[in-house]
């Protein structure tokens, strides 16, 4: 929908021809993230600018390419009214739970959110089976459902209820991801908060990378080495659900740093973050002319990543 400097919600292409991606290598990617935060107070853009009514437009032909959806929702905190990164009070969770004073609001909320998915179809008026990745990176303590900021029996229970709650609504084909950010210290302890494995489809790491890249290659294969072994007691799909290293400064990132922290493992895709069209040194992917260009191209043909 936008990428490093346009952006199709101003320039009126409802084609959604453009990505920057494809601008490098000449082939869309497979997978596109987009994020619901907003939806929730029934807002006509995202909290980043993104009309939804247009982003139901860029899903659906993205769906119609060949593609596969992946959304993720920022929302906002019900509690305060703050935004998803207000931790200002650990009984967030609690309060929306079933018999939690704001629970019925966020009833409302969640009615919002599956409102929009439902509106998915495709020509013959059949849903579009998205990746739904919500509660993400709740090993971390940035986010109001974060580790310390709920119960494992909270985040559970707050997970299980909007599973339930869009089945109630009749979502059919949703693929549920879970997405632990890695931690350096005890990063096993994420799964005190697995939801269990009638609510999960996908297994994913979210894990970025910095200018060390040895570094981000031991977390990633740490991150990875015990996912994989998790997917595989779980009968589960791994994933890297976000990754990347903010305004690329590496030129050789891709084959240099991504491709030896991956090696080996059955990751079934990576999702780069957004490449913001308004901050200039915020995104993930190359542009056309960027330095990292070539070694994205490389790396892509090299690897036979699939594209469209
Ligand atoms: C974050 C940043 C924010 C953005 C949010 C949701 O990681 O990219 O600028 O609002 O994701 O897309």
């Amino acid at each position: 929908m936008y990428g490093h400097t346009w952006n199709a919600n101003f320039d009126g292409d409802l084609e959604f021809s453009r990505s920057d991606v494809k601008d490098v290598c000449g082939k869309y990617p497979a997978i596109l993230g987009l994020d619901l935060g907003g939806i929730e107070l029934g807002a006509a853009e995202n909290l980043d600018g993104n009309g939804f009514a247009l982003m139901r437009e860029a899903a659906i032909k993205h769906h119609e390419r060949g593609g596969i959806v992946s959304l993720s929702w920022h929302l906002r905190n019900p509690l305060t009214g703050g935004d998803a990164w207000d931790v200002s009070s650990d009984r967030v969770v609690a309060s929306i739970l079933p018999g939690g004073p704001s629970h019925k609001e966020f009833v409302l909320w969640m009615d919002r959110a599956a409102d929009w998915i439902l509106s998915l179809r495709d020509a013959d008026g059949k849903q579009i089976p998205v990746i739904w990745r919500p509660w993400h990176e709740h090993s971390g303590n940035w986010f109001w459902w974060g580790r310390k900021h709920c119960t494992d029996a909270e985040y559970i229970a707050l997970w299980r209820m909007n599973h339930d709650h869009f089945r109630q609504r009749g979502i059919e084909g949703l693929v549920w991801a879970i997405s632990p950010n890695y931690m350096e210290h005890d990063f096993e302890q994420w799964e005190t908060r697995y939801p269990g494995d009638a609510y999960v489809d996908v297994i994913g790491l979210d894990c970025y990378a910095g200018e060390d890249r040895e570094a981000y290659i031991r977390q990633m294969r740490a991150g990875l080495n015990s996912l994989q072994q998790t997917c595989a007691r779980h009968g589960k799909i791994l994933a890297v659900t976000e990754t990347g290293q903010e305004g690329l400064p590496d030129p050789k990132w891709w084959t240099g740093a991504l491709a030896p922290a991956i090696e080996g493992f059955p990751v079934s895709y990576v999702l780069t973050w957004r490449n913001a069209s308004d901050r200039p040194t915020h995104f993930y992917a190359p542009y056309a002319d960027h330095p990292a260009a070539a070694d994205f191209k490389k790396w892509i043909a090299k690897n036979r990543i699939p594209m469209l």
